[in-house]
């Protein structure tokens, strides 16, 4: 897969992603970032990316030749097509089953706003999916882009290494569709600060460790997120 990505802010990028799983995956040629600063394409000698809002108010808004030019530029640079995605706070909110659709493309292309927002003209013109990573306000797309690709690099085949499966994962699909949290889990020691491990995880009865763990789940769920055991999908509309 391969992912460009347009920001202002290029240089936070390479620290997160090239840690962990994503560094990982990187190294392992199962993916290839390519960052693209979008003041490399402004015409004016300012390198202005960001002009004041038709209507009056607060805030910058972002131009949409630096923003079109560094799209199409972008693009040309591999001749696979790509799925073009905007971060932003007005897109569908971010779920595991985008995810799982997203990490099906052999390319995608991010673009991560910031100032008040984009030009509406340029959106309307690039028709991207528009993503939003939660309802709570951050500085710009940066962050949600590379939660964005956090998520879906790990679903990669050969992204996890010897790991559990993404499949088993607390927010995956499993168990009949329905999703459940994680059930509590233990290490040494057997005892800390007077707290037991619960006997049946020592008891060496796989059966009825699976049961527990399972009982653990749907009690999990239903006490902290009764909303994921309701069959209605709010990424299904
Ligand atoms: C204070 C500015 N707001 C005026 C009502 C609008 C606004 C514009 C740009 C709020 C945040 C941002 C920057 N955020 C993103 O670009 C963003 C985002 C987010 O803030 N929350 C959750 N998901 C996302 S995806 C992109």
């Amino acid at each position: 897969m391969r992912i460009d990505v347009l920001t202002l802010f290029p240089e936070v990028f390479p620290p997160v992603l090239n840690a962990s799983i994503t560094g990982r995956a990187q190294a392992a040629g199962l993916v290839e970032f390519n960052l693209v600063n979008i003041r490399d394409y402004t015409e004016n000698k300012h390198s202005k990316v960001d002009d004041r809002p038709f209507g009056g108010g607060p805030g910058m808004v972002m131009m949409c030749q630096p923003v079109w030019d560094a799209v199409l530029a972008a693009e040309a640079l591999d001749p696979r097509r790509a799925t073009r995605i905007l971060l932003t706070p007005q897109g569908r909110p971010l779920t595991q089953a985008i995810v799982a659709e997203l990490a099906q493309r052999e390319r995608l292309l991010l673009i991560a706003g910031h100032y008040e927002g984009i030009d509406e003209r340029v959106i309307e013109e690039l028709d991207p999916l528009e993503l939003s990573i939660g309802d709570y306000v951050l500085s710009g797309g940066e962050l949600p882009a590379m939660v964005l690709i956090d998520a879906i690099v790990r679903l990669l085949p050969g992204a996890l290494g010897h790991e559990q499966s993404a499949e088993q994962d607390s927010f995956s699909l499993i168990d009949g569709g329905q999703r459940l949290l994680d059930c509590p889990q233990y290490t040494r020691p057997r005892e800390w600060r007077g707290r037991e491990v619960p006997d049946i995880l020592r008891s060496g009865d796989h059966g009825e460790v699976d049961r527990w763990r399972m009982e653990q789940r749907r009690m999990r769920t239903a006490q902290r997120r009764p909303d994921l055991l309701e069959r209605n999908d709010p990424s299904d509309a």
